[in-house]
């Protein structure tokens, strides 16, 4: 695999995959198989951090690696596999931990949303979260992560520990620092129900996502039920800086119809957000009921699925464990 560009990015196995995974992740993590040589991975050390069922854990990742595949990635192409079964991840995270600062987690926003008022509480894991992801993304000396714009902050921290670690033991360039490739369109497709949260899986109400195995129905309904305004839709972006309801289904509606914010505006200025409505429910069904049929045929062939992620597991290994060794070797340990 050649050194230059490398891709890394994951997806967490704790629930449905959604319309936010898809734009902010999935779709372009397809796109870039066709550039760069990519690695990606079902995270599900990742996921243990806040408490999962372990059967629902379990069937989630191979519903996630369906998501992966339903969505056009070729485990041919690219590499992927599930983060627990390269036992590198927690070897180099422990590592990390003890280059990372507690002042440079202790600015980490989601922390604070994930663990609410009660601090206390939380699992360690979700505190240092953010320094396994640096893990998972050097060691491979990944040079390129897609993530949507939620897991900026994160990937932030993943290039100080990078240089810090470069820096502390010598070895300019060893860990290459690397960038975000964030899409700049749709980069945060917030709620359906309310406009200023992300698109989550682990939200609540199901009303507040478009899941990718819904049904044309389910679609129809939830962007129907969706928060909009009672004014009809503006010719200009200006009037939508307050609304942020209004302003995600526009943006989603632009990202999936494939036209720009400006001619989306065009067609519905003066329009009743009922009209818009109806629109973005026929481009959603048309886009991403066929990924969830796809999900759905997927999982009927477990083998199918387990045998993919053994083949990722293996190659992914392979340089890791050569990564790992330098690293070994770098920080003295024997
Ligand atoms: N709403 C979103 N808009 C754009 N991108 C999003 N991503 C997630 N939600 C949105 C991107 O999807 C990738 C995988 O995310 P993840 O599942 O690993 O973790 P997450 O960001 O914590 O996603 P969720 O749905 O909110 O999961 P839970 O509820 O379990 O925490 C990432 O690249 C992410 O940016």
């Amino acid at each position: 695999m050649s050194k230059k560009k490398l891709v890394f990015s994951g997806v967490q196995p704790t629930g449905n995959l959604h319309l936010g995974n898809y734009l902010g992740a999935l779709r372009n993590f397809v796109k870039l198989q066709k550039e760069m040589n990519c690695i990606y991975c079902v995270v599900d050390l990742h996921a243990i951090t806040t408490f999962q069922n372990p059967d629902n854990l379990r069937k989630n990742v191979l519903e996630t690696v369906a998501g992966f595949i339903a969505t056009g990635l070729n485990p041919n192409k690219s590499i992927l596999f599930n983060q627990s079964s390269v036992s590198g991840h927690a070897e180099l995270a422990w590592i990390l931990n003890c280059v990372s600062r507690i002042g440079w987690l202790n600015r980490m926003t989601q922390f604070k949303d994930k663990a609410g008022s009660d601090k206390e509480k939380a699992s360690v894991g979700l505190y240092i979260y953010p320094n396994l992801m640096a893990a998972d993304i050097l060691l491979y000396k990944a040079t390129h992560v897609p993530v949507g714009a939620d897991q900026k902050q994160h990937l932030e921290l993943s290039r100080d520990i990078a240089q810090k670690f470069n820096n502390d033991f010598k070895c300019k360039d060893f860990f290459p620092i690397p960038e975000p490739l964030i899409s700049k369109k749709v980069s945060r497709v917030m709620s359906l129900r309310d406009g200023t949260k992300k698109m989550s899986k682990s939200e609540e109400s199901d009303y507040s996502r478009i899941n990718l195995k819904d049904s044309s129905d389910d679609i129809i309904k939830k962007v129907k039920k969706a928060k909009s305004d009672s004014e009809q839709i503006p010719d200009n972006l200006k009037s939508l800086e307050q609304k942020p309801e209004a302003m995600n289904l526009i943006n989603i509606y632009s990202e999936i119809s494939k036209n720009s914010l400006d001619e989306v505006l065009k067609e519905m200025s003066g329009k009743e957000y009922s009209y818009l409505k109806k629109k973005l429910a026929e481009v959603l069904i048309s886009e991403i009921t066929p990924v969830g049929k796809e999900i759905k045929k997927l999982l009927g062939d477990r083998s199918h699925l387990e045998q993919i992620l053994k083949k990722g597991n293996e190659k992914a290994n392979i340089i890791a464990e050569e990564n790992l060794k330098n690293v070994r070797e770098k920080v003295g340990l024997i």
